[in-house]
């Protein structure tokens, strides 16, 4: 195999975010710069040659053509062999499990995730470790150093490869598998949940469903499980063909974004649960008829409810969260007597906890819901989770909510987005809220008393490093947070999050709309950080 150096210049602009590398398609297609990146993070391993690496990507515009670049730089830096979803796809979930599955020492997963997609929209890029999950900060800041100092990257004089081809194929010494990106997947599924028990309450009409792939990577996926292996009807499954651009749609799981399935579960003949996943089929948005279960409560129901699923009937280790994830999962631990951790926003903060089996389950805020059969946030599993409790104790999922609040209370939740906002406003936002926080404590804001003022960092109880300026959180002696970040996956300006939440122990009161029973809570938001007053903005983007 001919390797060829090519001469290159570092990009200043390769620092990982939360997720990976993200960035709009243009900025990837310009020379080098894909190239750059993904030697920078060859350059940052060590002791892969002759390993195996996965690869494969949500399908979205710019995939096919990155998996030919990645692969003659795989080639040409030494790794044995690839494997390589058919058609460059592979749903983030599914290349966790079968970098894990097939030993290999990593995996590159290509994917901007909800971020919308085509020409000039988003693309990402993200390198998992071998034990399947997202790469730890200290590897992505070892890709960033290298990035800002790359003088050259390694390329193979290879042919592309055909990627529709099923079976190996042999470059010289390089071995390259393309296996179908669903089968590992769908029996991982099949060993965790009670497929006969769902095969009978689907046929039996007790469950009727409704998914929706967002034209994204969960379509085959959905397609195989929930149709050819469960026998739901095909119709079951909308927006199921993955398309480079989405079909012109934010592949983002909420009611904004899933609006045909969010009509159909609100509307009069509604199935009785409905689901949405994201471009990369880690997230999901869970709905039954007329309901929707806020990711927070979707986890904190997982928790106290999976002794009921097969994989998890022994009990589970302790659960995990995401700082600004709200509390009720909280309640699930205590009330069970099992640990409960709070991590930074991050996938990658809950890998090392998975790892050394001090929790079973974690999950975000941000429709991301998972437990240790991967180290990636999983849609489908969360899917399915849900169907095997509903078909398991014979609830409705709005049965299931309310149950399940009269026995912990309410966590009462929203999340205001505030898009694209000038960086240097978002930056003189973070200064202020920052600047207020020595004041803060013990003050009154008419019911809500100040608990506590921080910005959040952690230290991982497993290595021991360090993560700092996490977000803002003010707590209230009531138990009410407001929490304020900026996010790490936008690719354009700066989003800031606002996270509120309220406990509610009153039964009679649980069936409050969010948005008015936050009310207060939202407006002492606005008066900490003056977003609208700095923006001249009237509402939020997005409110999940
Ligand atoms: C990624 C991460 C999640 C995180 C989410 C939002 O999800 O994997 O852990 O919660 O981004 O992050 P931020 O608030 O910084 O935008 P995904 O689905 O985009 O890969």
């Amino acid at each position: 195999m001919q390797i060829e150096n090519i001469a290159t210049e570092p990009y200043n602009d390769q620092n990982p975010g939360t997720s990976g590398l993200r960035k709009k398609v243009r900025i990837f297609q310009q020379p080098g710069y894909l190239e750059n990146f993904v030697q920078s993070i060859f350059d940052s391993l060590e002791g892969f040659t002759g390993q195996t690496l996965v690869l494969g990507g949500d399908g979205r515009y710019f995939n096919r053509i990155a998996i030919q670049i990645i692969i003659k730089i795989a080639a040409a830096n030494g790794f044995g062999q690839l494997i390589i979803g058919q058609g460059g796809l592979l749903s983030t979930p599914a290349a966790s499990h079968i970098i894990r599955k097939y030993k290999a020492f990593g995996g590159l997963i290509l994917s901007a995730s909800h971020n919308p997609g085509g020409p000039d929209e988003d693309f990402g890029i993200k390198y998992n470790v071998s034990n399947g999950g997202p790469a730890p900060e200290k590897y992505t800041d070892a890709f960033y150093q290298r990035s800002q100092i790359i003088d050259s990257y390694k390329t193979a004089k290879i042919d592309d490869v055909d990627l529709d081809r099923i079976g190996p194929q042999q470059i010289d010494e390089l071995k390259i598998t393309i296996i179908d990106p669903v089968t590992d997947y769908a029996e991982l599924m099949q060993s965790i949940f009670n497929f006969n028990l769902l095969k009978q309450s689907i046929s039996s009409g007790y469950i009727s469903l409704l998914f929706d792939a967002m034209s994204a990577i969960t379509g085959p996926y959905a397609k195989r499980i929930l149709v050819d292996m469960l026998g739901a009807s095909p119709e079951s499954v909308i927006n199921a063909e993955p398309l480079e651009d989405f079909g012109g749609h934010h592949p983002d799981p909420n009611l904004a974004h899933a609006h045909e399935l969010a009509e159909r579960m609100f509307s009069a003949d509604a199935p009785t649960f409905g689901a949405a996943s994201d471009g990369d089929g880690d997230r999901n948005m869970i709905t039954g008829s007329n309901i929707f279960v806020t990711p927070s409560d979707s986890l904190a129901i997982i928790a106290a409810n999976a002794h009921l699923i097969p994989a998890y009937s022994k009990g589970i280790s302790g659960v995990a969260r995401s700082m600004p994830t709200s509390q009720a999962v909280d309640r699930v631990a205590a009330n069970y007597n099992i640990p409960c951790y709070e991590t930074p926003t991050g996938w990658k903060f809950f890998g090392n906890l998975l790892d050394a089996g001090k929790i079973t389950l974690c999950g975000e805020e941000s429709f991301g819901t998972g437990s240790d059969h991967v180290r990636e946030k999983d849609g489908l599993w969360a899917v399915l989770f849900w169907l095997n409790l509903i078909a398991r104790k014979r609830q409705s999922v709005a049965g299931i909510v309310h149950e399940h609040w009269q026995k912990f209370g309410r966590d009462i939740y929203c999340r205001h987005d505030y898009e694209a906002v000038e960086n240097s406003i978002a930056n003189g936002i973070v200064e202020h809220l920052r600047s207020q926080l020595p004041t803060l404590l013990g003050q009154s804001f008419g019911e809500y008393v100040v608990k506590f003022a921080d910005e959040f960092s952690y230290e991982d109880p497993i290595d021991g490093s360090t993560s700092q300026n996490q977000g803002i959180r003010i707590g209230f002696e009531n138990g009410s947070r407001i929490v304020f970040r900026l996010s790490g996956t936008g690719t354009v300006g700066a989003t800031l999050r606002i996270y509120i939440e309220r406990f509610e122990a009153d039964a009679s009161r649980h069936d409050q709309d969010a948005q008015e029973a936050l009310g207060d809570l939202i407006a002492l938001a606005e008066q900490f950080c003056e977003i609208k007053k700095r923006t001249g903005r009237t509402a939020p983007n997005v409110t999940t």
